[in-house]
C-alpha cells in the first residue's frame, strides 16, 4: 500500500513520522514522508498549503497519516482542508495529541490512532487493502456513519528490542522549505540543527519513572494498558546509532531524546557504555531528573562519551516544586546533582539547568527562591526557561480547570513557543544568571521592590548582557560556524562540541 506520512513539526528528529515509516516499510509498503517544518509564528501561506496537497496528490497515496503535537493543531486545520480537497484517500491522524484528546481529532479525520503506532498502521494498511473491517483495530477511533467509533486502547509494545530502527531513507523523504516542497539535502539538513554541528537524535526508552503534573506522561501512562516504562536492550539502541553512523559519516555527536535516561540497573549502563565506546565513540548528550543522577552512572557514562546533560529542576520553591508539580526532587537532591556533575567537568562541558516559568501558582517570592537556587551553582552553566503551558489532559490542565484558570483545549494556549517566556524583570535576573556573580543575582532579585535596583539591573542586562556581550557572541558565531561549516568533516567531533557549546547563547 502506497502512504504517505506529514510531519509538522519545527526540527527534523520526528520520531513518531519516522517509526511509522519504519514500521510499514518493514511490512513492505510503500511509504513516503513529508516534512513541513515550521515555528509556532510562522503561518503558512496559502502557497504552501496548496503545495503541500498537490505533493500529496502526486504520491498517488492509499492513505494519508499525520502526526501531531498540540501546538499543530492551529496549523494542520487548513492544511487538513486542502488535503481533503486533492486526494480521496483516507486519513489517520497520530502522535500525542491525538492519543490525548482523540474526540477532537475524530471531528478531522477519518482515524485517529490513540497510543502507539507501529503495530495499528500495520493492523489498518491490511484491514483497508485487503478488503477487511478497520472498525475492531485496538486503539483506532474511528466514524461510521454519524457515530464515533471509539475502540479500546492497545496494550503497550513490551518489548521495544522488537521495533524496526526510525526510517532515515531521505530517498523517500521530501521538505517543505523555502516555499517550495524538494529533498533534504545536507545543507537543509545542517540548517535544522542547533549549532549547525551534524547531531543526530536517538532514544533508548519510552515512559518516564517520574509523574510530574505539568508534563503529558502523567497522562499518557493512563491511556493504555502494558509497563509504561520501557528500554531497549543496549545492543539494539547501538545498532541504531552504528547504522546512522554509517549512513552519516559527518556525524559529530548524538543527542539521546529519553524523557530520563538516568534510570535503571547498573548491568544496562555497563553493558551500553561497553559497546557505546567500542562501537561508537561520539559524544553524546542526554536529559536528567537529578534523583537518577548518581556518581556511578556518571562515571560509567563520562568515560563513554557524555558531554551534556539537561537537568530538570523546574522551580527552586519547595511549595511549587512537592505541591503545584509534585516533582519529588528534594532540593539538596539537586545540588548533589549538581556537584557530581562538576566533578566530571573536564568531560561534561555542557551543564544546562531547565526550569518553568509564567506559572500563575507562583508568586513572585517562588521566582526568587528558584534564583536564589539557581544563584547558588558552581558555574559554568546554562539556564533553559521555558514558559508553563498547560498541556491537555495532564495532572495540572485538570487543575488549572477545576480553579477556573483556563478552558481545556483552548487553542491560543497551544500559540505560545515553549521557549518565549514573558519579559518580566525576574525571568530577565534568571536569564541573567550564567554570566552574573551569584552575590548580584541574590542582590537584584531580593531588593525587586526597590526602584534604583531594578534601573540598575535594567542598565546592567541591557547594556552589558543583551548588548555588547550579545553582540560579540553573535561574531564569534558567526566566525566559528563559518569554520564548521567549511572543514567540518575534518576536525575532531570533540573539539567541534566543546566549542559549539561555547557558541550557545541562552
Ligand atoms: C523527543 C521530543 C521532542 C523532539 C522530537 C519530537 C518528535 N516528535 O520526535 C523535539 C526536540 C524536536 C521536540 C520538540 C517539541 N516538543 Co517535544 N518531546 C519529545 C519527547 C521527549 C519524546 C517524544 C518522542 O519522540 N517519543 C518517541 C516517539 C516514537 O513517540 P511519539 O512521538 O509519541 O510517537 C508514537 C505515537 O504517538 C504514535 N504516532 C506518532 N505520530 C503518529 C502518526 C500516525 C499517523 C499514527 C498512526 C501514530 C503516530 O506512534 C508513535 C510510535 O509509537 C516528548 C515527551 C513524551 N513522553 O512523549 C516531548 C513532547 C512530545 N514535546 C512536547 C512539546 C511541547 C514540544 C514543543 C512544542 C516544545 C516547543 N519548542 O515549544 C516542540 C515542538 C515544536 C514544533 N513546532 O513542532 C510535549 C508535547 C505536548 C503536547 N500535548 O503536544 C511533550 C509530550 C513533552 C511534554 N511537555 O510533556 N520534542
Ligand atoms: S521527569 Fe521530566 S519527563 Fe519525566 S515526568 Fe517529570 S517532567 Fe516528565
Amino acid at each position: 500500500m502506497k502512504v504517505v506520512i506529514l510531519s509538522l513539526e519545527n526540527t527534523l528528529v520526528c520520531f513518531g513520522a519516522r517509526m511509522i515509516a519504519a514500521a510499514l516499510r518493514e511490512h513492505g509498503d510503500d511509504v513516503s514522508i513529508l516534512f513541513a517544518p515550521k515555528e509556532f509564528d510562522q503561518p503558512d501561506s496559502d502557497d504552501e498549503i496548496d503545495r503541500i496537497a498537490r505533493w500529496i496528490a502526486e504520491q498517488a497515496p492509499d492513505l494519508i497519516a499525520v502526526s501531531l503535537m498540540t501546538s499543530h493543531m492551529n496549523r494542520i486545520k487548513p492544511i487538513h482542508r486542502a488535503i481533503r480537497e486533492a486526494v480521496r484517500a483516507p486519513v489517520i491522524w497520530g502522535g500525542i495529541h491525538p492519543t490525548l484528546c482523540p474526540e477532537a481529532c475524530i471531528e478531522f479525520a477519518d482515524y485517529v490512532c490513540v497510543g502507539e503506532g507501529e503495530r495499528l498502521m500495520i493492523d489498518l494498511v491490511e484491514a483497508l487493502s485487503g478488503g477487511g473491517d478497520p472498525s475492531r483495530i485496538p486503539g483506532l477511533w474511528l466514524r461510521r456513519g454519524g457515530e464515533v467509533v471509539a475502540n479500546p486502547a492497545r496494550t503497550r509494545c513490551d518489548d521495544l528490542g522488537d521495533l524496526p530502527f526510525a526510517d532515515h531513507d531521505d530517498r523517500t523523504h521530501a521538505i517543505l522549505f523555502d516555499g517550495r516542497i524538494q529533498p533534504i539535502s545536507p545543507a537543509i539538513w545542517r540548517s535544522f540543527i542547533p549549532g549547525f554541528m551534524d547531531t543526530q537524535y536517538v532514544m533508548s526508552t519510552r515512559g518516564c519513572p517520574h509523574n510530574c503534573t505539568y508534563c503529558c506522561n502523567s497522562a499518557l501512562r493512563t491511556v493504555a494498558e502494558g509497563p509504561y516504562l520501557r528500554r531497549r536492550p543496549p545492543g539494539h539502541f547501538v545498532a541504531e546509532m552504528e547504522a546512522l553512523k554509517a549512513r552519516f559519516p559527518d556525524i559529530k555527536a548524538f543527542v539521546f531524546m529519553d524523557d530520563s535516561f538516568f534510570y535503571g540497573d547498573r548491568a544496562w549502563f555497563e553493558a551500553f557504555c561497553g559497546l557505546y565506546k567500542s562501537r561508537i565513540d561520539l559524544p553524546f548528550f542526554c536529559w536528567a531528573n537529578p534523583v537518577g543522577v548518581t556518581e556511578e552512572r556518571i562515571e560509567l557514562l563520562a568515560d563513554a562519551g557524555l558531554v551534556g546533560v539537561h537537568v530538570g529542576l523546574e522551580s527552586g520553591s519547595v511549595r511549587i516544586s512537592e505541591d503545584v508539580y509534585r516533582r519529588n526532587v528534594p532540593i539538596d537532591r539537586f545540588y548533589r546533582c549538581m556537584d557530581i556533575l562538576h566533578r566530571y567537568r573536564s568531560k561534561i562541558v555542557d551543564i544546562r539547568v531547565d526550569v518553568i516559568t509564567d506559572n500563575p501558582y507562583e508568586t513572585e517570592e517562588d521566582v526568587a527562591e528558584t534564583i536564589r537556587v539557581l544563584s547558588r551553582l558552581k558555574k559554568p552553566f546554562f539556564v533553559g526557561i521555558v514558559s508553563l503551558i498547560f498541556f491537555p489532559r495532564t495532572e495540572l490542565e485538570k487543575r488549572a480547570i477545576a480553579d477556573g484558570l483556563i478552558a481545556h483545549a483552548d487553542p491560543d494556549l497551544y500559540r505560545r513557543e515553549f521557549f518565549c517566556y514573558k519579559p518580566t524583570y525576574l525571568n530577565r535576573v534568571m536569564r541573567s544568571i550564567p554570566m552574573t556573580p551569584g552575590w548580584m543575582v541574590r542582590f537584584f532579585a531580593n531588593n525587586r521592590h526597590m526602584m534604583p535596583v531594578r534601573w540598575l539591573f535594567y542598565a546592567y542586562y541591557f547594556g552589558y548582557f543583551v548588548g555588547v556581550r550579545r553582540r560579540l557572541r553573535a561574531l564569534r558565531r558567526i566566525v566559528q560556524l563559518g569554520i564548521y561549516n567549511r572543514f567540518g568533516s575534518r576536525l575532531d567531533p570533540r573539539s567541534v562540541v566543546v566549542n559549539r557549546v561555547a557558541l550557545i547563547d541562552f
